[in-house]
Order: C-alpha cells, then structure tokens, then sequence
C-alpha cells in the first residue's frame, strides 16, 4: 500500500443550501460607513463571508433538526434538559449542570457565587465576557499565561498553557484565601486559539490542591482543544479525543460553557459543577437571571439540539475536518507571507494587524481599521481582537495596550467550503498587496463595557480622501469565463 498522504475530507454531504449576496465595493462603502466601521454593526444580508465569529454559527445536522421536533416544552422537568444533563455526566463527567441562555449566563453565576470583592482570579489570558463578570463581581483578573502566548511569532505548541511561576508567584503576593478560583480556558481565543497540554493542566491541579484553590474549565471549546493535544502531546496520539476531553474535565471542579462553539447549536450554554452545595447554591442564582434550574433561559428544543450536539462533536472525524478547514485557511495565508498568529489555532486564523499594518499607531486602532478594509475589498466580514477589545483599565480608565493587535477570520462549523476559504484568502492577499493604502481610525462612539460590540468610528483625514478616491471604483465580484473574480 501506498505510504503517500490521503486527503481529509467533511464527514457530511450538504442537504440545505443559504444563498449568499454579493455585493459591489460601492455598495460596501455606504454599509461600512452606516456601520461606523465596526463590523458588529453590519447587517447580516450586507455580507459576503460572515467570519465574524464561531459562536452560533454552526451548521446542525438532520439528527439535531429531528431533536428540535421532540422538544418539550414544559415549564418543569423537560425530558431535553435531562438527556443533555446525561450526555454532560458521559463526555464532561460532572455530576451536575444549569443550563443558561449562552456561556456568559454561566460566567455570571458562577462569578457571582464564588467571588468576594478584592478577590483575584488568575487565567490563562483574559476573555472579554468573562472579565467583566469577574470585575462585575468585584474581582481583579491576573494574567498567569505563558509569555509566548503574547508573541504572534512564537512556534511553542501550547500558547494556552499557564505559567506556574506567574501563578505561585501570585498566590504568594495575595494568598490563596483571595483566589477562589483559577479560569483554565480551552483553545484560548485571545491567544488565537490556542490549546493547553494535558501536562500542564496536571501542573496547575497539583498547585491548586496545594493552596485549596478550584479549577474552573471554560468548556466552550474543549473538545477542540482536545484534537491539538491529540496530534501534538507525547502520548496522546492512540487516544481519542473524548478519552482526552474527559482526562481534561477529571482535573477540574467544574465548567462553564458556550455551548454555541464546539456544541454545533446557535444558542445555550451551561455551568457544570462537581460540588452539591455549590450546585443548590447555582440554582438558587439561575431562577433570578435565566429560568428554572431545568431551563435556564434555553428552550426544551434547543437542549436537545445541544445533547445531541456533544455526540457529534466529539467525534475525531469531525474535529480533523473542523480544524483542517482552519489550517487550510492559514497556510494558504503563509504561503503569501501574510503576517498570523502561529501556530494556526482551532477555531480562526488571525490576522497580525501589527505587523499587517506597522504604519497605523496602535491608539489608531489597526486591527479595527484591517477589519473594514476587508469588509471594503470583499464584502467578508472578521473581528477586532485587539486594542478596541481588549476596553479600558477600571482602576487607571486608560485603554489597555495588549501585546497582541489582531484580526480574527473565525470559520463557523460545518458552514463554509475549501472554495470560500480560497475566496477569502485571495481576499486578504489583495488588503495585504494594497496595506499601505489603508489608515487609521478615530473612535467616535465608546460604551462603557464590552466597548467593542457597539463602538462607533470614522477613518482618520489621510485615510477618508484615499476612500473617497476609490469610490469610483466599482469592483465587486463578476463573473468571467475562467469564474468568479474580484
Ligand atoms: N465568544 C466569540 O466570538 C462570542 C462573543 S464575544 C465576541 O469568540 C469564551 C472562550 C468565548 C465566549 C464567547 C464566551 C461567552 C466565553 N468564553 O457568547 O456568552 O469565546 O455564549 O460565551 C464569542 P457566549
């Protein structure tokens, strides 16, 4: 037999279609500008290649549509929400869950059950939803990631791993009375999504069990931080990634989770707990945010959607084809020497705006200003994950600096083809090509929390005359005898 390498290819064939809208540059210039250039504030139906995020995204299979059929919607008691508690008990292994609307209805609770204020949590990078329910709840975060994880460049395989000095050292500054709990997040999203190592998971149990402190797992995409430690961990290859999943959630006191990521469902999320009291004390905090301890803001038909989401996507076909879509994506990028994050991470590629965009000063927003250049050059729509997310300090009121100014292009599961991924890099390659061209914003709107959903912009003088310099050109996507060009 050949020893030559096969292809991978999607473990389903298609039997839904959603037409897509093209539009021409003209057109794109009026929605950018009525958006404030923040793709946020886009319409949907003004897009080409929605790479906005992972979350909600996905495609559902036909046995999750048939799940949909059998909700049941009573108020007490749904027969959904106990099939999803089953399938959480057999793939996560805890013992008990709370359904909520989405993962920061968990992240809520959670943060509002276990921290006092003045209490610090550590994490393995910050996450925007769930800080602020850490400050919201009077906490402090403490950055206690290793140092690659900061550098776009570095090639260390698990940028999602915490340092155990940072966190000694902290538990030494503030003692562990005042860390009630460590945030471990799987496929770290500020990172670029990158995974953790089993063995460094082990590490940070061992101190916690020291020093008395619980580990919280931020579920939301550990079945695909799974898959890395699969291909790349010493040892972990023969196994499968629901062995790895459950070795991971063994060595932590509980989950919350997003259930709109990994799980293949557009809506829901859970907290997961192995502790009873902690448990009766999460139901009592569910019934005053979200609905009844069986419900918690999802409806019966949307958890089963959800358990039978977990037995899909736990599936190592899937998550070979899920991931691979993203390395393809990635590679295409690098083999025109376009400026990512490395290694590509599970869930997006992102785009290194500080290297894309060395000319833009970072209180100029580049990686907001990369967004709407893409959105410009092709109707495809991305994220900032940089300086506009990344909001401001609560103590100094100053905007945080983060090391890390970045575009995300987050692939949702099971909707897009390799021949979007082709469209949407030869769209990169062309902003990459005309980089110079692009400028500078100014920010013209700013909330106080999240600012970066509903932030509002307008293009800094030099860039708005090259803008109105290519108004008249109209290019769009034509079709010509060799296909669809820009
Ligand atoms: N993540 C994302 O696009 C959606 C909202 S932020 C733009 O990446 C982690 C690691 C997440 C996450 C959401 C949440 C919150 C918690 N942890 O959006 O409330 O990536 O379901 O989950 C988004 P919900």
């Amino acid at each position: 037999m050949s020893k030559r390498r096969r292809s991978w290819a999607e473990p389903y064939k298609i039997k839904v279609v959603e037409p897509l809208r093209m539009t021409t540059r003209r057109y794109r210039e009026r929605a950018i500008e009525q958006a404030h250039y923040n793709t946020f504030l886009l319409r949907s139906e003004d897009v080409y290649i929605d790479l906005l995020t992972d979350s909600g995204t996905a495609a559902m299979s036909d046995y999750q549509w048939a799940g949909m059929m059998q909700g049941d919607e009573a108020y007490a008691g749904s027969k959904n929400f106990y099939h999803l508690a089953d399938m959480v008990r057999k793939y996560y292994g805890y013992p008990y869950i709370v359904p909520t609307h989405q993962g920061r209805g968990a992240e809520h609770i959670l943060a509002k059950m276990l921290i006092r204020p003045g209490d610090f949590i550590p994490g393995n990078m910050y996450f925007t939803t769930t800080r602020a329910h850490q400050e919201l709840a009077g906490g402090t975060f403490r950055d206690v990631i290793v140092d690659q994880a900061h550098d776009p460049t570095s090639l260390h395989p698990f940028k999602g791993n915490v340092d155990i000095h940072k966190l000694e050292r902290l538990i030494d500054e503030v003692g562990a009375d005042n860390i009630p709990y460590i945030n471990m997040q799987a496929s770290v999203n500020m990172a670029g999504g990158q995974p953790f190592s089993l063995a460094n998971l082990r590490q940070v149990r061992q101190v916690c069990t020291e020093h008395g402190i619980k580990i919280f797992l931020d579920a939301t995409r550990a079945m695909e931080n799974a898959w890395f430690i699969k291909m790349v961990e010493p040892g972990q290859q023969e196994r499968s990634c629901a062995q790895i999943l459950a070795d991971m959630c063994a060595l932590t006191d509980g989950c919350t989770m997003s259930g709109k990521k990994d799980l293949l469902v557009n809506v829901g999320g859970f907290l997961a707990l192995r502790d009873e009291r902690l448990y009766r004390k999460a139901c009592e905090l569910v019934v005053l945010y979200e609905g009844l301890h069986t419900y918690g803001g999802m409806a019966g038909r949307d958890m089963e959607a959800m358990a039978r989401g977990i037995e899909e996507a736990i599936q190592d076909d899937h998550l070979a084809a899920r991931i691979g879509q993203v390395q393809y994506l990635g590679h295409k990028l690098l083999a025109e020497k376009v400026p990512i994050v490395q290694p590509i991470g599970g869930h997006a590629v992102y785009l290194d705006a500080a290297r894309f965009l060395p000319h833009i000063r970072q209180h100029e927003f580049p990686a907001q200003a990369l967004t709407a250049a893409l959105y410009l050059e092709s109707g495809v729509r991305a994220m900032e994950r940089g300086i506009v997310s990344a909001g401001r300090d609560p103590v100094s009121g100053e905007h945080r600096y983060p090391k890390l100014e970045l575009v995300r292009l987050t692939i949702p599961r099971r909707v897009y083809t390799q021949a979007h991924m082709d469209v949407v890099a030869e769209s990169v390659i062309a902003c990459y090509e005309q980089r110079t061209n692009i400028g500078g914003l100014e920010m013209t709107y700013e909330p106080e929390t999240l600012r970066f959903f509903q932030a509002e912009f307008k293009p800094l003088a030099a860039w708005a005359t090259t803008l109105r310099q290519e108004e008249s050109r109209t290019v769009g996507y034509r079709r010509d005898a060799s296909g669809f060009k820009i």
